[in-house]
């Protein structure tokens, strides 16, 4: 299950969601890949997921989201276990300093195979780098969420997130910003999920 959001902070596109939706339409060999497209608001995102992940009971779950600030596509080594939005989501909601799961642990660790994503993006020629931090916005709170889910309800599935950076139509409009082409998005994408698969 590949997961992304829709645009927030005032962008009209979000990366994620981009290319969540070239993947949706691509053929893959022995890998059934589903789909999801995430409100960014607090808890319609987590619900949503929730619900997503009851229907299609998948193997794997790699979530997508934007990171304007990142040179390369991020796979997240941790979620933590707070909600502290620098601004408001979609829906209005800003918490600070708020636990995402009151009785849950601090953390919990990507469950992908993050250095094999690093080194098969690197080897396509695709820059990547493992990220420490998720954030403390929606998508560390969704990444948390889904790894609570995991542990709390003992699942067969491997989870994790993966940051992506703008697009470049999202870069011309700011100066010094770093952003990858469409096209290297979806194929880093793509080749996580046959690395994922793997
Ligand atoms: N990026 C935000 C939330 C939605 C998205 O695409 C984040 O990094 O938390």
């Amino acid at each position: 299950m590949l997961t992304g959001f829709e645009p927030f902070g005032g962008e009209t596109v979000n990366p994620s969601q981009v290319v969540v939706q070239a993947i949706r339409d691509m053929a893959f060999e022995n890998i059934n890949v589903v789909t999801a497209i995430l409100p960014v608001s607090r808890f319609a995102a987590t619900q949503a997921l929730s619900a997503a992940i009851a229907q299609f009971e998948p193997a794997v779950v790699i979530m997508l989201g934007e990171a304007g600030t990142r040179a390369r596509i991020s796979p997240e080594r941790v979620a933590i276990n707070v909600d502290d939005f620098r601004i408001p989501d979609n829906g209005g909601h800003q918490p600070q300093n708020e636990p995402i799961v009151p009785t849950g642990p601090a953390a919990y660790f990507s469950t992908l195979p993050i250095q094999k994503l690093v080194a098969d993006l690197t080897a396509a020629d695709i820059p990547a780098a493992i990220s420490n931090s998720a954030g403390t916005y929606l998508c560390n709170r969704v990444f948390y969420w889904v790894m609570h889910l995991i542990h709390s309800q003992n699942l067969p599935i491997r989870a994790g997130f993966i940051h992506l950076p703008y697009l470049h139509e999202q870069s011309l409009n700011k100066r010094d910003c770093p952003s990858l082409a469409r096209a290297t998005q979806i194929e880093a994408i793509r080749l996580a999920i046959l690395a994922c698969a793997e």
